[in-house]
C-alpha cells in the first residue's frame, strides 16, 4: 500500500517532507573501479575495451568489429517488422518536427554608443550516445537523445550500445539509422565511456556524451566532465499526477503505474481534492497490479514510495507540487491550462485526461529525458541546447571604444592589471593624435 496523505491532517508537513526526502536510489560506491576502467582505456586503448567487453559482457570483439557494419545494421532494420518502422518513424518525424522549433536564433544589434554586439549559436562537432543494455534498452531514448544532436547540427553522432553475449536489439538499430547515427558501437560501461571521451585507435573522441545508464555508466560520466560535456545524470523515473474526480480512476491508476513500472524506485504520486477518488484510484492501482506484467517492479514502486494526498483544492496541489519539482507531471482537471499556469517545477506536464504521459514518451515530440529528483527546480529536459553552444559578438567603431573604453581602462587600473588598461589605452591614444 503506498501512504495516504491528507493535507488538513496536523502531521501532513512531516509526512510530506518525509516523501520528498524519500531516498530512493541507493548508488553503489563504483567511483574506485570506474576510475581504474578510465585510466585502463587511457593507456591501452582498443585493448582494454575490448578486454573489458570480453570480461563484463562475455563477448569476444576485435577492433574491427568494435563497430556494427552497415550491413549489419541493415539486417537488423529488415528483421523490425512494418509495424514498429512505422511507428518509430512516426515518432523520429514528431520528434524532429518538435526540436526544429526549439533552436534558438542569432542575434546582433548596436548600441547607442556604436558597439555591435550579439551571440551565435554553434553545434558541438561530435556526440556520444550511451544506450543501456538489458531491460532499459529503449529505442525511444535513441530517438530522443540523437533527434536533437542532429537538429542541433552536430556533424559526427556515436553510439555505444553493449550487447552482453552478442544480443543486439535490432529497433536500437533501427532508430539509430533514422536519427542520422553515423557508427553504433557494440560496447557498454564504464569502458564505453572511457572510450567515447579519450578516444581509442579506432573510436574517435566526442564533446559531448549523453543518455543513461548504471551506476557504472553515471560515476564514468562524472568522471569525465570537463575533458567533455555530459547531459544529466538521470535518477529513477517520477511521475505526479493532479486529478479530479471527474476522472475514470482505472485511467489514472494505469498512469501511475506507468512510470512505476520503470523500476523500483520509480515514484508515481497521486494529488486529488476529492479523498473517496483518491481511495478509487489506489483500489485501480491494486486491481491492476494482480495482472500487469511488470507487476513486481510497479508493485514495489507503489508500495514503498507511492502517495495519495488529498489536497484542499487545486490551487494547492499546485503548490505541492511546485515543492516536488516532478519529472512528469500530468494535470487531469476540468481546466488544465488554468493550472498549468500555476505550475513553475516540473520537468513535462502533460494538460488534460486525453494525455497520458506515455505520449511523452514516444510520440508527442517533446523529449523523454528529464529532470529527475527535484532537479526540475533548476534544469531542463534534454534539447537542442545540450548540443549547441553561444558564442558571443563584440565590434567596436573607434566612435565606441572613445565612448566606453575610458571606463574599462579604468577598472583594467583597479585591478591593477596594467596591459589590460594599455591595450585600450594606446588605442584611445591614437585615436586622440589622428583626431584634427
Ligand atoms: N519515461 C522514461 C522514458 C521512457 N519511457 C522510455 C518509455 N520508454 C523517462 O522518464
Ligand atoms: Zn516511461
Amino acid at each position: 500500500m503506498p501512504v495516504f496523505l491528507d493535507t488538513t491532517s496536523a502531521d501532513f508537513e512531516a509526512q510530506f517532507s518525509a516523501l520528498l526526502g524519500a531516498k530512493r536510489e541507493d548508488s553503489p560506491d563504483v567511483d574506485d573501479a570506474v576510475a581504474a576502467i578510465i585510466a585502463d582505456v587511457k593507456a591501452r586503448g582498443d585493448a582494454a575495451v575490448i578486454e573489458l567487453t570480453a570480461k563484463f559482457d562475455r563477448l569476444e570483439l576485435t577492433p574491427e568489429t568494435l563497430a556494427f557494419t552497415s550491413d549489419e545494421i541493415d539486417a537488423a532494420c529488415a528483421a523490425v517488422s512494418r509495424e514498429e518502422r512505422a511507428a518509430l518513424e512516426l515518432a523520429a518525424e514528431r520528434i524532429r518536427a518538435y526540436h526544429v522549433r526549439q533552436m534558438p536564433e542569432n542575434a546582433q544589434w548596436t548600441d547607442p554608443e556604436g558597439a555591435t554586439l550579439g551571440w551565435r549559436w554553434t553545434p558541438v562537432s561530435a556526440a556520444g550516445l550511451y544506450v543501456p543494455g538489458g531491460l532499459a534498452s529503449y529505442p525511444s531514448s535513441v530517438l530522443m537523445n540523437a533527434i536533437p544532436a542532429q537538429v542541433a547540427g552536430v556533424e559526427r553522432l556515436v553510439i555505444c550500445a553493449p550487447t552482453p553475449d552478442g544480443k543486439s536489439n535490432p529497433l536500437v538499430l533501427m532508430a539509430a539509422r533514422l536519427s542520422g547515427v553515423e557508427k553504433v558501437y557494440r560496447i557498454g560501461g564504464a569502458q564505453a565511456i572511457a572510450a567515447m571521451a579519450h578516444g581509442t585507435e579506432t573510436i574517435a573522441p566526442v564533446d559531448k556524451i549523453t543518455g543513461p545508464g548504471n551506476a557504472y555508466v553515471a560515476a564514468a560520466k562524472r568522471r569525465v566532465f570537463g575533458k567533455v560535456g555530459i547531459d544529466m545524470i538521470a535518477g529513477p523515473s517520477e511521475i505526479l499526477v493532479i486529478a479530479d474526480r471527474d476522472n475514470d480512476p482505472d485511467w489514472i491508476a494505469i498512469d501511475l503505474l506507468s512510470q512505476a513500472e520503470h523500476d523500483e524506485s520509480a515514484q508515481a504520486l497521486l494529488l486529488t481534492d476529492d479523498a473517496e477518488f483518491g481511495r478509487a484510484v489506489a483500489a485501480a492501482v491494486e486491481r491492476r497490479l494482480e495482472t500487469l506484467e511488470r507487476r513486481a517492479i510497479a508493485g514495489a514502486s507503489w508500495r514503498d514510495f507511492g502517495a495519495v494526498i488529498t489536497v484542499r483544492d487545486l490551487d494547492e496541489a499546485a503548490c505541492l507540487s511546485n515543492r516536488v519539482a516532478p519529472e512528469h507531471l500530468e494535470l487531469c482537471v476540468a481546466d488544465p491550462d488554468a493550472l498549468a499556469r500555476k505550475i513553475t517545477h516540473a520537468g513535462a506536464i502533460f494538460l488534460g485526461q486525453w494525455t497520458p504521459e506515455a505520449i511523452g514518451d514516444y510520440i508527442g515530440g517533446p523529449n523523454h529525458v528529464l529532470p529527475t529528483a527535484r532537479s526540475a527546480r533548476f534544469s531542463s529536459g534534454l534539447g537542442v541546447h545540450d548540443f549547441i553552444k553561444r558564442t558571443t559578438l563584440a565590434k567596436m567603431t573607434p566612435q565606441a571604444l572613445k565612448a566606453i573604453g575610458p571606463a574599462a581602462e579604468r577598472l583594467a587600473i583597479s585591478e591593477s592589471l596594467e596591459a589590460h588598461g594599455l591595450s585600450i589605452r594606446t588605442r584611445l591614444d591614437r585615436l586622440n593624435e589622428d583626431a584634427p
